[in-house]
């Protein structure tokens, strides 16, 4: 029996990747970068989650001589940019700059009047979550919330299943007993890896991606309602 969802967030619940991007550039104009990731480029390194893990391998395809470096200053380097990122996408955020994509909203609200408990596991980082959250869902956003697995307790990125897995024992449930929704190959693999049926939701950034395993693939979540995961759920298992 379903009990649980269990969400990711960036592309799933919304379209934040091109706020990322952007946030992303604007890091590394103030920290005098000459880097600038295009849209086409961007979707590439979408392939290496987390958004330390993605500048460190940029930097490496730009300086193959990295190695040479010393590890903390390297460390240092992108935990700095990370900082300055993060700072800009909250600002955008708060501002308005992403919405929650067609039907997560009410997805949310039957589950919960039905008695499902609901669930975050992401690779970003906490404060994204609580930016984003707090403009779709208002203060009290956190207590509609079972159990938040993020890049702050979870700090293996999807393809591991790590985030899932530190997810499900805070529901204290079966994988069988709930349902993960994504939008990418790394977090399917994640979300199957943790032994859960998936429901994957493209966007234009991971529309050319594997979905090979999912238990469905829907544009959106517009059209889908608590029923319909019910029976796409029992036929899975
Ligand atoms: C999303 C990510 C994140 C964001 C950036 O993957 O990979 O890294 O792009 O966020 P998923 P941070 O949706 O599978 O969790 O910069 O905070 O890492
Ligand atoms: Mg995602």
């Amino acid at each position: 029996m379903l009990k649980a969802l269990i969400f990711d967030v960036d592309g799933t619940l919304a379209d934040t990747e091109a706020v990322h991007l952007r946030a992303f550039n604007q890091a590394f104009a103030q920290e005098g970068l000459d880097w600038h990731w295009t849209l086409a480029h961007y979707t590439e390194l979408l392939a290496v989650s987390g958004g330390k893990e993605r500048m460190l391998h940029h930097w490496r395809q730009v300086n193959p001589d990295l190695t040479e470096l010393d590890g903390g200053a390297i460390q240092a380097t992108v935990d700095r940019l990370h900082e300055v990122k993060t700072a800009f996408y909250e600002e955008a955020v708060n501002q308005g700059a992403v919405a929650f994509r067609p039907g997560v909203l009410a997805l949310m609200e039957d589950a919960r009047t039905a008695g499902l408990s609901l669930a975050i596991a992401t690779t970003t980082s906490p404060a994204n979550i609580a930016a984003l959250l707090r403009s779709a869902l208002g203060a009290d956003w956190r207590a509609m919330f079972a159990a938040i697995g993020d890049a702050g307790n979870a700090p293996k990125k999807k393809p591991h299943p790590q985030v899932y897995r530190k997810v499900l024992a805070e529901l204290g449930l079966p994988a069988s007993e709930c349902l993960a929704i994504e939008d990418s190959s790394n977090g399917l693999q994640a979300a199957r890896a943790a032994g859960l049926p998936t429901l994957i939701t493209p966007n234009t950034f991971t529309a050319g991606h594997d979905f090979t395993g999912a238990m469905r693939v829907v544009p959106d979540l517009s059209s889908v309602q608590l029923a319909h995961l019910r029976e796409w759920h029992a036929a899975f298992q």
